[in-house]
């Protein structure tokens, strides 16, 4: 048996993946795709333009494909059965299925429009992504490229500072509907299940970032992400100061501490 993980590096999903292959102790092999690059790709071997991606080959060498988080998840699921990434009582099941498809979503895209918008204007602090992993392209060239990437990176990801704006305006917004799940015992279970990936996925890659990590860190959600991916563990940083203070107002407003 064989799994092959094609992934950018810093990618939130592609770490909830990991993250999912890790708890399931299974063992891959990972594969660096390089963006915008890897959306044609990504199109021609798998279907769809997107990573996460799964190429699996089984003991008699037939192979699967299996693209994006949430078809993911349930390939593993039924791969390896414990520990669970959905609970096996039905209500239980729903309510995560439900917190995954919201982190899926709108969620997800914010994490992405977040992290484009920081590394438009701070394009060197993309290197960061991508410490220990074996990147198929020489130092120079990344850091040539890394201006023009997160130029075309954040104009694909919709990440206009209007937009940027209103994520950050409805960042605290989304913190308590988490710290909520998390209150409800949807997540922050013993074992992480699928929207504890999804989620704490996102979280930790906003707390890589300077200017957002204090809102999150000392909430219940900032401590459940550190449970699931200890400090360190993914790399990336992004200096604080790069996105205007104005725009901060209501995540600093957000920051326990200000309260
Ligand atoms: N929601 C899907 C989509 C993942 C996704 O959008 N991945 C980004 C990288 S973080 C991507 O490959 N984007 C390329 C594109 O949208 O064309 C999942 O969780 O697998």
């Amino acid at each position: 048996m064989s799994i092959r993980v094609y992934y950018i590096p810093g990618s939130h999903p592609c770490n909830a993946v990991f993250k999912a292959l890790d708890l399931k102790g299974l063992d891959y092999k990972k594969v660096v795709v390089i963006p915008p690059a890897h959306r044609l790709q990504m199109k021609l071997m798998f279907g769809s333009r997107t990573v996460p991606a799964i190429k699996y080959t089984d003991a008699s060498g037939t192979v699967e494909k299996v693209q994006t988080t949430r078809a993911i998840f349930r390939m593993l699921d039924s791969l390896v059965p414990e520990p669970r990434l959905f609970p096996a009582a039905q209500a239980e099941r729903d309510r995560v299925i439900a917190a995954e498809t919201w982190a899926d979503g709108n969620f997800q895209d914010v994490g992405r429009r977040l992290t484009w918008a920081h590394l438009r204007r701070s394009p060197q602090a993309m290197l960061s992504y991508s410490t220990g992993d074996r990147v198929p392209l020489p130092a120079f060239v990344q850091s040539a490229a890394a201006k023009p990437v997160a130029a075309i990176q954040a104009a694909l990801n919709k990440a206009d500072d209007e937009r940027v704006r209103r994520d950050l305006a409805e960042l605290p917004e989304m913190l308590d509907k988490i710290d909520g799940y998390i209150a409800d015992g949807v997540i922050g279970g013993e074992s992480p299940n699928a929207a504890d990936l999804q989620i704490a996925a996102t979280l930790n890659l906003w707390m890589s970032m300077d200017d957002l990590r204090d809102a999150i860190e000392q909430r219940p959600c900032g401590q459940l992400t550190r449970r699931i991916f200890p400090a360190g563990e993914t790399h990336g940083h992004v200096q604080g100061g790069i996105l205007p203070a104005d725009w901060l107002a209501p995540v600093r407003q957000a920051t326990p501490s200000a309260v």
